[in-house]
Parts: structure tokens; C-alpha cells; sequence
């Protein structure tokens, strides 16, 4: 028996050989055309499955946000408020101008208009309209009309009645020390500052002294830090 192969023998057996890579790399190539089409389907179904969990989040959101709740609603609501502020004719000539901003400012209110004003005599007799038949009201005005105004809106939560509190009381002498009028000044008629008394007084102020377009509308920066 001859183990050498004859030439038909070789050629045959080489034929195989082709046949068979042939195979194995169509085999290979099957292989990895499946792999790459299912990583890009599943790469697919990952976008879309995220891309709806953020559509899902977003409309959470919103509808939390409309309901007010997560308080986001509620807080922008009850840090609306809004007080008239009026630095009076002795403060302003003090130079107690930014002492008493700055209590307003660190107390976290929000300042939303501001001017100095030299008041015509019908604007404060309209502020002051409730207390027209006071006998101290020509003295009043006369001390009211004697220089420029510091006119003022703060906003922020219960700014009104805050805001009074951190005035003092109408006389001086009977306001706490740590209070505004408490601190700066002793007499009745130069009481240095107003403040609105109530939410309704406040509007009906505010729309005497400053034109809507003069009020600005800003978040603040320290918005979240000032609001839980
Ligand atoms: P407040 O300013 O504390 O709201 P109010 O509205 O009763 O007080 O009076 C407005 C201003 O009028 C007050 O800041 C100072 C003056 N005033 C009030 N009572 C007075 C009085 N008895 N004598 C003199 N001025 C007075
Ligand atoms: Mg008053």
C-alpha cells in the first residue's frame, strides 16, 4: 500500500479544503452580520426606552409643578407678595437710604422697583387719603412734600406684615430696638420710613407710585436658598 497521494488524489483533497474555508468564513460572516444587527437594535431600544423616561419625567414635572406638589407652585405664589416701601424725606437726607435697604435685602425679600421721587402734594394726599381728617395731616404733608422720597416695591413672603415689623411702631419711641424706627430716629413726625399695612393698601400704594412697567420680574439667584 502507497501512502503517496496521486495527483487526482491531491486535487480532489484541495477542492475540499477550498470548499471547506468557504464555509467557515460565510459561517463567520453570518455570525457577525447577526451580532451587529442585535447591538444596534438593542442600542435603539435603549435610546427610545430613555427618550420616553424623559418624556414620562418631564410630563411628571409638569403636572407635579401644576398641582403645586412639590410646593415649586406654592412657593412662587406666596413669594409674590408685594409691599410699597417709602424711605421718607429724613431718611433719605440721613443717608439712612441703604441701612434700611439692607435689612430688607438680608431678611431675603426681593426688590422690584425702586426711584427717588420729589412728591407733588395730590399723590401723597391720595397715599395718605385714610388719615385726611387727622389735624396732623397739613404738618404731615408738609414733611412728606420737603424732599425727594426714596419709593420702593419689595416682594416676598408675608412682606406686608413682616415688613411692619420691621419698621416698628408708628412712634419711635415705642418701637423695639432691632426694628428700623427703633433704631434710627425718636419722633413720631420723622418716623423715617413707610410700610404698607396690609395686602389691599399695598396694591392700591404700589399702583399710586410706580407705573406697572417700572415693577420688574426676575428669579432672583438666591431664589432656592431663601425658599424651601
Ligand atoms: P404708620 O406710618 O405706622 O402706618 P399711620 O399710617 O397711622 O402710621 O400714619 C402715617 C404717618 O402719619 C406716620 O408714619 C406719621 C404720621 N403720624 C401718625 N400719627 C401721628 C400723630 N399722632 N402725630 C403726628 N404725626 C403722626
Ligand atoms: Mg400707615
Amino acid at each position: 500500500m502507497s501512502f503517496q497521494r496521486t495527483a487526482k488524489q491531491t486535487k480532489v483533497a484541495g477542492k475540499m479544503n477550498f470548499k471547506l474555508s468557504l464555509l467557515f468564513l460565510c459561517s463567520f460572516v453570518l455570525v457577525f452580520v447577526h451580532g451587529f444587527v442585535k447591538a444596534q437594535s438593542n442600542i435603539k431600544s435603549q435610546v427610545l426606552s430613555s427618550r420616553s423616561e424623559t418624556r414620562k419625567h418631564q410630563r411628571s414635572v409638569v403636572d407635579v409643578v401644576k398641582r403645586g406638589g412639590n410646593g415649586l407652585h406654592s412657593k412662587l405664589s406666596m413669594s409674590s407678595e408685594r409691599s410699597y416701601i417709602m424711605i421718607k424725606p429724613d431718611g433719605v437726607q440721613r443717608n439712612l437710604v441703604g441701612d434700611i435697604i439692607k435689612r430688607f435685602e438680608q431678611k431675603g425679600f426681593q426688590l422690584v422697583a425702586m426711584k427717588l421721587v420729589q412728591a407733588p402734594e395730590e399723590l401723597l394726599t391720595k397715599h395718605y387719603e385714610q388719615l385726611a381728617d387727622k389735624p396732623f395731616f397739613p404738618k404731615l404733608l408738609k414733611y412728606m412734600t420737603s424732599g425727594p422720597v426714596c419709593a420702593m416695591v419689595w416682594q416676598g413672603k408675608e412682606v406686608v406684615a413682616t415688613g411692619r415689623k420691621m419698621l416698628g411702631a408708628t412712634n419711635p419711641l415705642q418701637s423695639e430696638p432691632g426694628t428700623i424706627r427703633g433704631d434710627f430716629c425718636l419722633e413720631v413726625g420723622r418716623n423715617i420710613c413707610h410700610g404698607s399695612d396690609s395686602v389691599e393698601n399695598a396694591e392700591r400704594e404700589i399702583s399710586l407710585w410706580f407705573n406697572p412697567s417700572e415693577i420688574c420680574e426676575y428669579k432672583s439667584c438666591q431664589f432656592d436658598w431663601v425658599y424651601e
